[in-house]
C-alpha cells in the first residue's frame, strides 16, 4: 500500500482541499492459487488478495463531475457522471469512468469528487491491478455518497465495467475477491451463487511466491473472449445429452466422458480443462484446510498442464518459470495464474528454500531470456476499506 500522508500532500498540491476532508480507500490485487477461466463458467476459484493494490485519496465536490489524477501516470482527466463516454479508448480512464457509471448507475446516485489515484501492484503482471482501481474507485465515490458498501454489488459494477467500457468479458473473481478477501486467507468463490468462504492459509513454514515473467499479457483481450465463446459452444453441444447443464459447471467428469463425441476439437480440450479444473479446485480447498501444501502443489501442477496444452492459455516464458521451480528441491507445486499469455506465476515454496529458488529461477529465466523475472511473497492481504488517516 502507498504512504497514504504522502498521496495527501499530492493530492492537496493538485487540487486544493478547500476545507474539505481526505478520505483515503484501498483495494487489492490478487493472485489466484487455483481455480483457472472457471469463473465465467459459473465454477469455483480460490483467489488470494494481495498486499499490494490500489490506494484512492477522495474528496467531495458539489457538482456531479469527477477530476481525477493518476499519480503513477502522470495524467489527469474530467468526467461528467451525467454524460458518460463511450468508453473502450484503452485508457485508464476507461476502468474509473466505467465503475463510477455502473455505480451511479445500479447501485448509489453518486456526487462529484476529486480523486488521486496511486497504484503499486505491478501492471500487465496478471495480478489484477485493473479490478484493484476498479474497486477502490467504486468504494471511494459510494463512501463519499454516504452510502454503506454492498460488497458484491460493488463488485457486480467492477466487472459490468470491464463489459461495458474496458471490452472485456471477464468473470467475476478478480473484483470479488478484491471486495470480500479476509487477511491471511485464500477466498472460495462459488461464481454461481457469488458466496464466498474464507479458507485460512495455513500457518507452516511456506511462502505463495509470485513471479512475473515481465511480458505483458497483450493478447489475453480477444484470446479472453474466444475461450469465453468456445465454453459457451461447448454447453450447447452438451446440452443435447444433458439438456439440464446451464454452464460448464454442471458438467462432471464422468458426463464429460460419456459425451465426449458430441465435442470437436479444440472446444472438446476447453471443455476438458474446465471441468477437470473444477475438481481440483474443490480438491485444492480440502487439502488446504488439512494443512497439506504437498497436495496442493500436485493440484498446481496438473492445473498448469492443463492451462497449457488443453486451454492453451500459457507461453514459454510461464512453462519456463514453472519448469525451473519445479525442478527446485522445497518447490510443491507452480502454475501459471490469472488468464495467461503472459503475467505471473505462482509457487508454494517451504520458507527455507525462498532465497536458493528464487536465486536458480532468476538465473535459469535470465539465461533463456535475457530478462529478469519479478518476484514478490504474499501471505494473503484483506480486501477493500477506508483507510484511517
Ligand atoms: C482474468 C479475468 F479477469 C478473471 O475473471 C478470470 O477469468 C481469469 O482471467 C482467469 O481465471 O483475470
Amino acid at each position: 500500500m502507498r504512504d497514504t500522508e504522502d498521496l495527501r500532500s499530492r493530492f492537496r498540491a493538485r487540487f486544493g482541499n478547500k476545507g474539505r476532508p481526505l478520505r483515503a480507500f484501498f483495494a487489492p490485487g490478487r493472485v489466484n492459487l487455483i481455480g483457472e477461466h472457471t469463473d465465467y463458467n459459473d465454477g469455483f476459484v480460490l483467489p488470494v488478495a494481495l498486499e499490494l493494490g490500489v490506494t484512492v485519496i477522495a474528496a467531495p465536490r458539489d457538482d456531479r463531475r469527477i477530476r481525477v489524477h493518476s499519480q503513477d501516470l502522470g495524467q489527469t482527466a474530467e468526467l461528467d457522471l451525467d454524460r458518460p463516454g463511450p468508453g473502450k479508448t484503452g485508457r485508464w480512464l476507461d476502468y474509473i469512468e466505467g465503475v463510477a457509471h455502473m455505480v451511479d448507475s445500479r447501485i448509489q446516485e453518486l456526487r462529484g469528487a476529486d480523486l488521486l489515484v496511486a497504484g503499486d501492484v505491478p501492471r500487465g503482471a496478471g495480478l489484477s491491478s485493473s479490478a484493484a482501481i476498479e474497486i477502490a474507485t467504486g468504494f471511494a465515490l459510494l463512501s463519499l455518497a454516504g452510502a454503506s458498501v454492498d460488497r458484491v454489488a460493488l463488485a457486480l459494477a467492477g466487472q459490468a465495467a470491464e463489459h461495458g467500457f474496458v471490452g472485456t468479458r471477464c468473470g467475476i473473481m478478480d473484483q470479488l475477491v478484491s471486495t470480500c478477501a479476509d487477511a491471511r486467507s485464500a477466498l472460495l468463490i462459488d461464481c454461481r451463487s457469488l458466496t464466498t468462504e474464507p479458507v485460512p492459509l495455513p500457518g507452516g513454514p511456506f511462502s505463495i511466491l509470485v513471479t512475473d515473467t515481465r511480458k505483458r499479457h497483450a493478447l489475453a483481450s480477444s484470446e479472453y473472449n474466444t475461450r469465453r465463446a468456445e465454453c459457451e459452444r461447448g454447453v450447447e453441444l452438451l446440452r443435447a445429452a444433458l439438456p439440464e447443464v446451464r454452464a460448464l459447471r454442471d458438467v462432471t467428469l464422468e458426463a464429460f466422458e460419456r459425451h465426449v463425441s458430441l465435442l470437436p476439437e479444440p472446444i472438446l480440450r476447453r471443455v476438458r480443462h474446465v471441468v477437470t479444473e473444477n475438481a481440483r479446485t474443490l480438491t485444492a480447498v480440502d487439502a488446504l484446510r488439512r494443512g497439506d501444501v504437498a497436495a496442493v502443489g500436485v493440484l498446481f501442477v496438473a492445473s498448469h498442464r492443463s492451462l497449457q496444452h488443453d486451454y492453451e492459455v500459457s507461453c514459454p516464458e510461464l512453462d519456463a518459470l514453472v519448469d525451473l521451480a519445479i525442478a527446485q528441491p522445497g518447490v510443491h507445486g507452480a502454475r501459471m495464474t490469472g488468464g495467461g499469455f503472459g503475467g505471473s506465476t505462482v509457487s508454494l515454496v517451504d520458507e527455507s528454500a525462498q532465497g536458493a529458488v528464487m536465486a536458480a529461477v532468476r538465473e535459469g529465466y535470465r539465461r533463456r531470456f535475457g530478462v529478469e523475472p519479478g518476484f514478490l511473497v504474499t501471505h494473503g492481504g484483506a480486501g477493500a476499506r477506508e483507510i484511517d488517516g
